[in-house]
């Protein structure tokens, strides 16, 4: 259905919905099931209530508790099914094709990247959405940008696709606040290390697996060079910084596209030394693949001095501290694994 078409007949739905005069939040996630979706969905629960968070997906994750609903993002009608259903006031909009993934389908990742943010920002605008989030990536810089201390404002020309989808998105946003005045607020993320889900397809995956096989005593094989350094960050600061964003005051919020965000930066050298402190016998042998590219394309280190000004941003795991904590948490998950079969 055409742009044209659709907010017409949504209006006409709206008229009939009480949308308009709901105050309280209920919350929208897209890509709920996945790597940083899952994690946040059970925060946001926990501070709103179960009922207050609809989380979607294409697929639901098995052991998921609340409300749930399959929804494909790029289809509109099913996104602003739900949307009037739910009487939603903030989206979430996760659901996107990471860097790795990316590369192997270029045009369907910009297809379904864009088309799914394309929705998410209309019907926002058309049922007047209070708040969205958007994240946007370390990868919008480019093999041109300066790799230390990446400054906020430096030109933004991404080498992969996911990158460009991620620069285009951050304008649209800007665009959305500009012209309807919709509050969206965006993070670029570095590379997000978590225990509580796996990664999907992106090139800063290999630092969550890496935990993995330590922890069951396996050699990695890291497909990336022992040098490649990559700004990271802790999933709990993740999580804390999308939701001081969320909660900022709106006249805090001076960047519009999207905010650097940083945690730590290690290689993974760096960080094979680091487990190494807890586990002394643990190995490592590269076998760099395509990702490397993408890696060395993008910042070792990023200036997130406009987060902390703008809404006091500040990173609390060091590498050792997060080490520690992936390794407490994966040999407990382990155990437990190995208890129930
Ligand atoms: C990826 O590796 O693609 C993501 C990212 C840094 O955006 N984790």
């Amino acid at each position: 259905m055409s742009y044209f078409l659709m907010p017409l007949l949504l209006l006409d739905k709206l008229k009939n919905s009480k949308i308009n005069f709901i105050k309280m939040t209920k919350i929208l996630i897209t890509g709920a099931s996945g790597q940083l979706g899952s994690v946040l969905t059970k925060k946001l629960q926990d501070k709103y209530g179960v009922d207050n968070v609809i989380a979607s997906d294409l697929r639901i994750n098995p052991s998921f508790n609340g409300c749930f609903e399959v929804l494909d993002a790029t289809d509109f009608d099913a996104l602003s099914e739900i949307v009037l259903k739910f009487e939603i006031t903030q989206i979430y909009h996760l659901a996107a094709i990471l860097s790795a993934n990316g590369e192997k389908i270029p045009l369907n990742t910009w297809d379904i990247n864009m088309k799914s943010l394309f929705n998410v920002l209309e019907v926002s605008r058309l049922t007047n959405i209070d708040k969205v989030f958007f994240p946007s990536s370390i990868a919008v810089y480019g093999n041109d940008a300066p790799k230390t201390e990446t400054p906020q404002d430096y030109v933004v020309a991404p080498s992969t696709v996911y990158g460009i989808s991620k620069v285009a998105g951050e304008n649209w946003a800007h665009y959305y606040y500009e012209r309807y005045g919709l509050d969206i607020r965006s993070i670029r993320y570095p590379g997000v290390i978590g225990h509580q889900s796996l990664p999907g397809g992106g090139t800063t995956d290999y630092a969550i697996d890496i935990f993995h096989k330590a922890v069951k005593n396996e050699v990695f094989e890291c497909f990336l060079e022992a040098t490649a350094t990559l700004p990271m960050i802790y999933m709990d600061d993740t999580i804390r910084a999308t939701i001081e964003l969320m909660e900022a005051p709106k006249e805090n919020i001076t960047v519009r596209t999207s905010y650097n965000l940083s945690g730590m930066s290690f290689s993974p050298e760096q960080l094979t030394q680091s487990i190494q402190k807890i586990y002394p016998d643990f190995k490592i042998v590269y076998k760099p693949d395509f990702r490397q590219k993408i890696a060395e394309s993008w910042p070792s280190s990023i200036d997130d001095s406009s987060a902390r000004s703008d809404w006091n941003w500040k990173p609390q795991f060091d590498i050792d501290a997060m080490a520690s904590v992936m390794i407490e948490e994966l040999k407990l998950k382990y155990i437990t694994e190995l208890k129930i079969s």
